[in-house]
């Protein structure tokens, strides 16, 4: 005989009410109080991919089971910065980012990257839009492939498509649970729609995207048929590292972290110090420059993360 199952997987996080999937149907249901009571330094007691447990009225979510990983970002609000759950239980990340329409935006994607390396998430970057700047894309792409980041060229442009590079991107899908994040526009809804068929996800203009306007407005677990799900999340402007310190920083940059044996101080934090051999490299080209000047970025808030 079986049991209603009181476990249950969240797909969407409202104001007010989580969506959840228990045996194989979506309920709505809100938190229970006693979840707002613990202390934590998370922004939300629950996020998309969590797994949860009901109470017994069933008619409340009452825990959150332990996540597997998790990948987060610092918010800034009032007061202390506070953690952002963007996916809960995920096996991969994809950061999505154009090559253009809207421009490369080099501090997110290694900002997010860095999240994802901290979080132990395996990542790809996905460049769109190959068909309106393909120099642009294979420029951008011989960047990472040097620090060994995995990535994927892709245009869904009817007739020019990249088919193998959307093959693949559909097999690492049925693979995983992943995430789709990066900046509004870059084509994230687009892409899950020409991938996963009958998707419908709204999608955007040019126009509203110049006027700095989302379109997809909610983080949405997909279940997708033939195996897997996919996070679909809205663009972000930045992704600030929570609670990241300078020693962990430098790490997170497989390129810099590898050289500070060479530096001259093993305090070495690679902005002004003598015999660095981070910024040599980086002045000699050996380490892209858009890459320094990311970590010099993420950098700040490590620095200030230290003196707490
Ligand atoms: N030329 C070209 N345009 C694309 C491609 N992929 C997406 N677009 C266009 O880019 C625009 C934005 O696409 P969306 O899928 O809404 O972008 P998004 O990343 O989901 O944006 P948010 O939901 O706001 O985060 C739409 O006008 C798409 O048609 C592509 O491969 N080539
Ligand atoms: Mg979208
Ligand atoms: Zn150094």
């Amino acid at each position: 005989m079986s049991t209603p199952s009181s476990t249950g997987l969240v797909l969407r996080v409202d104001a007010k009410l989580c969506h959840v999937e228990i045996d194989g149907a979506t309920r709505q249901l809100p938190l229970a109080g006693k979840l707002f009571e613990q202390r934590s330094h998370e922004k939300r007691p629950v996020a998309v991919g969590d797994l949860v447990r009901l109470d017994p009225t069933a008619e409340a979510i009452e825990e959150v089971l332990p996540r597997t990983s998790q990948l987060h970002r610092r918010t800034a609000g009032e007061g202390a910065p506070r953690a952002q759950v963007v996916a809960a239980n995920i096996t991969h990340t994809f950061v999505v980012s154009s090559c253009r329409q809207p421009r490369f935006q080099p501090e997110l994607v290694d900002s997010v990257l860095a999240a994802a390396a901290r979080a132990r998430i395996p990542a790809t970057l996905v460049l769109t839009k190959h068909d309106l700047d393909a120099d642009a894309a294979v420029e951008i792409a011989a960047i990472y492939d040097r620090v060994g980041v995995a990535v994927l060229m892709t245009s869904t442009a009817p007739g020019r498509e990249t088919t193998e590079e959307l093959d693949r991107l559909q097999r690492l899908l049925h693979e995983n649970r992943s995430v789709f994040t990066g900046p509004s526009g870059a084509g994230k809804s687009t892409l899950l729609n020409s991938l996963i068929p009958g998707l419908n996800l709204r999608t955007g203009s040019l126009n509203r995207i110049r006027q700095g306007k989302h379109t997809t407005s909610h983080t949405e677990l997909i279940p997708l048929p033939g195996g897997g799900h996919v996070l679909d999340t809205p663009g972000v402007r930045n992704f600030g590292l929570f609670h990241c310190g300078t020693q962990e920083l430098q790490f997170l940059f497989p390129e810099i972290g590898a050289r500070l044996p060479r530096c001259a101080f093993r305090s070495c934090l690679h902005t002004k110090e003598t015999d660095c051999a981070v910024r040599a490299a980086a002045e000699a080209g050996e380490i892209a420059r858009s890459r320094y000047d990311s970590y010099r970025m993420l950098l700040e808030d490590a620095v200030e993360e230290d003196a707490e």
